[in-house]
């Protein structure tokens, strides 16, 4: 196992951060905030300023009418006119998995099909190999470097799907990883995707293996490890009808349910999806008609993955114009994976979901942030007001749909993660100032630390 870790790409490990006391009050001067709080346009503040308390926001506006803070107890951060946005949220991630699978890339480049690779027995098997022989910490640390180049470029919510363990053991270790991850101050929703593909031990047995995943099920939710359910709606993966009874076995246990939905085809998943009010609809590519009918009656978000789209080398566009005259929410992830989606650059996909899939940059920075938050059935999260948490993403930009136009390169100047600006700035550490922002325009920002190179 340690081979395959050690071949995986660098990153940083994961600090934690030590949560605001819930009195802190922090005033968080000189920004251009993009709030989000209405249902259209940026909510431009221009030289704005929010107080946060503890871990949420208590007031903001432009700077000139801040309210009297009182004298003492104020912790005051110069943000130097950088840009300000809501913490990203990345809802659709597999982010806990040993090994890669760079080969069956160059596999695919030579001519080889994805569904080739998979029905050949590479694909996500040869991931649930490397991950069953990982230890828990062994994929703790690797998932943690994951997670923190996420939160680089300005994540400050992720979902993570369980669905390359395959077995009551090791799906539960890969959930167990994720809710550790959620220490580190960044909150993490874990999904169980147990029916993600079937494992070896199955094979030709699919109908006894969703039975097991059913059984499996209550005693992850019982030990706290899963907040909703997904599936692999797919001709190589599960039928519907065997999606729909892990989504009945979900629904017994009061979880809330998604699911990967016709991204190789239509299989009328989004029906069925629609049927247990699933909270978002992954992928859509191959979606019908009657799918974005049944998306819209029941509320469901279209996740869009452009990760995915890309990487595979995908022409069949989902249906975009289709679901924004429904009003079905679109919302952007990364999907990171190693088979399909191995990013970890939620800003990018947000320039991909505009190139790509034509939506407009304020569509696409929605769907990265509030409608994001509402595929997680987050209400709290996603926009700057008052009363929401206090994650935000600061940036170099002069503009929020320079989110969109720029791409390949970061411009996240830091974090703050519920009242706490990440990775915490070392006592005494001198800062340059944030980058873009036009000199003698104010003190150097007060918290991001530079990344090292
Ligand atoms: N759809 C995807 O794009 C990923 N899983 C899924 O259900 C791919 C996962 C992998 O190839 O490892
Ligand atoms: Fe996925």
């Amino acid at each position: 196992m340690t081979e395959l870790l050690e071949s995986f790409e660098p990153g940083l490990p994961l600090q934690a951060v030590a949560a605001a006391p819930p009195t802190a009050r922090r005033v968080w001067r000189h920004a251009r905030l993009a709030t989000l709080a209405d249902a259209a346009g940026w909510g431009l503040v221009e030289r704005g300023a929010i107080v946060t308390e503890g871990a949420r926001i208590a007031w903001l506006g432009p700077e000139a009418d801040l309210p009297a803070l009182g004298a003492g107890g104020v912790e005051e951060h110069d943000l130097g006119g950088a840009l300000v946005t809501p913490g990203l949220v990345d809802a659709h991630t597999h982010l806990v998995y040993g090994g890669h699978r760079a080969h069956e890339f160059e596999l695919r480049l030579q001519g080889a099909s994805y569904e080739d690779i998979a029905r050949a027995g590479g694909g996500i098997r040869s991931t649930v190999a490397a991950t069953r022989a990982a230890s828990e910490d062994e994929l703790l640390a690797i998932a943690g470097k994951r997670l923190r180049t996420l939160r680089d470029g300005g994540v400050t919510t992720v979902e993570i799907k369980s669905g390359y363990g395959l077995s009551l053991e090791d799906e539960g270790k890969c959930l167990r990883v994720a809710r550790r991850l959620g220490d580190t101050g960044i909150t993490v929703r874990t999904t169980s995707l147990a029916a993600h593909a079937l494992p070896p031990e199955f094979d030709g047995r699919a109908d006894d293996y969703i039975d097991a995943v059913c059984q499996w099920l209550p005693q992850w939710h019982a030990q706290g490890l899963v907040d909703a359910v997904d599936a692999f709606c797919e001709r190589i993966a599960f039928s519907p009808a065997q999606v729909e009874r892990v989504f009945a076995a979900a629904a017994a246990l009061g979880l809330p349910v998604k699911l990967h939905a016709e991204q190789l085809s239509d299989s009328g998943g989004a029906q069925l999806a629609a049927r247990f009010e699933a909270l978002s609809c992954d992928h859509v590519e191959w979606l019908s008609d009657a799918g974005v009918a049944a998306m819209r009656d029941a509320g469901s978000v279209a996740m869009l993955l452009p990760g995915a789209f890309h990487f595979l080398r995908e022409t069949k566009l989902p249906p975009i114009a289709a679901l924004r005259e429904a009003g079905v929410p679109l919302a952007v992830s990364t999907d990171h994976n190693p088979g399909t989606s191995p990013t970890l650059s939620l800003p990018l996909m947000i320039h991909l979901a505009c190139v790509d899939f034509r939506l407009t940059p304020e569509e696409a920075v929605r769907g990265a942030t509030v409608n994001a938050a509402r595929a997680l059935g987050l209400a709290d999260r996603g926009t700057l007001a008052a009363g929401q948490r206090a994650d935000f993403a600061l940036w170099s930009h002069a503009h929020p749909r320079e989110l969109a136009y720029w791409f390949g390169h970061d411009a996240c100047l830091g974090t703050v993660v519920a009242g706490v600006m990440t990775p915490p700035c070392a006592p005494g550490t001198a800062l340059p100032p944030p980058r873009g922002t036009r000199a003698g325009q104010g003190r150097p920002v007060a918290g991001p630390a530079r990344k090292s190179p």
